[in-house]
């Protein structure tokens, strides 16, 4: 089994990007102490970002540094968590050596992340997109790939999956977009509609309180600023959607 000795790490991230939160959950929930490089999304990254950190010009990147692999610098939110948890064994994900059991354990944790990654992910998107009338039958939707997807898989959740006492990676995976849904549905950017629709679903809207009341998930999480930016976002994509029809 590895154990890695205590790294050096620094995180470049954007405390607003959902796939930077991942590796913000991951490294909290590993205890791992960390420097965090706040990088400003609005202006094109800079030189030293593309040529030293990610030349893909994305965030989040990991700079790791340790006795056994020196410095290496790791990118996309999925491979840096599970990067995290193999070089830091936990409660987050059994390593893959353990047995059977832990092997099935790993299996059922992938099928929740690839289920919500291609059933349910995109329709986040789709909502922010959509226009007028339109908005309450996505989130409609989007209630439903919810509930046809994932109430299954999160009912033995006890609270977390697999009836796991601690966060496991699907929630590392899951809660910056659980959080998202649930905040910005006050009406103004996603309908109420949204948020009601999840909470009758009982497997998941026990099992997103229980992620959302995480420190873990909440450390970086600025609720009213979010909103603002939510609006804002929205406010744009309808301004450039009725400036392409107005052409
Ligand atoms: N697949 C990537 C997606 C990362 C991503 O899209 N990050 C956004 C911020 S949320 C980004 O860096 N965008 C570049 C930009 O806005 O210039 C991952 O999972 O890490």
């Amino acid at each position: 089994m590895i154990s890695a000795s205590m790294p050096t790490i620094t995180l470049y991230t954007s405390h607003s990007c959902p796939y930077a939160h991942r590796a913000h959950i991951t490294l909290k929930e590993l205890d791992i102490p960390y420097e965090e490089v706040l990088i400003d999304l609005e202006k094109p990254r800079e030189p030293w970002y593309l040529e030293k950190v990610n030349p893909r010009g994305l965030i989040p990147a990991l700079e790791y540094q340790s006795d056994e692999i020196g410095k290496v610098v790791i990118v996309e939110s999925a491979i840096i968590a599970q990067f995290l948890a193999d070089a830091h064994p936990s409660h987050l994900s059994p390593v893959s050596n353990e047995g059977i059991k832990a092997a099935y354990t790993r299996s059922r944790i992938n099928y929740f992340i690839d289920t919500y990654n291609t059933k349910v992910a995109s329709y986040m998107m789709q909502l922010f997109m959509a226009q007028g009338d339109a908005k309450e039958e996505k989130s409609k939707q989007w209630v439903a790939a919810w509930e046809k997807e994932i109430e299954p898989l999160l009912e033995g959740a006890d609270p977390f999956f697999m009836g796991s006492k601690e966060m496991t990676m699907a929630e590392v995976h899951v809660a910056p977009f659980i959080i998202r849904l649930y905040s910005l549905s006050n009406g103004d950017i996603f309908p109420v509609s949204l948020k009601e629709g999840i909470e009758k679903l009982p497997n998941i809207s026990k099992w997103a309180k229980a992620v959302m009341a995480k420190e873990s998930v909440t450390y970086i999480w600025d609720e009213e600023y979010m909103v603002r930016k939510g609006k804002e976002k929205i406010t744009q994509i309808a301004a450039s959607i009725q400036a392409k029809q107005a052409k």
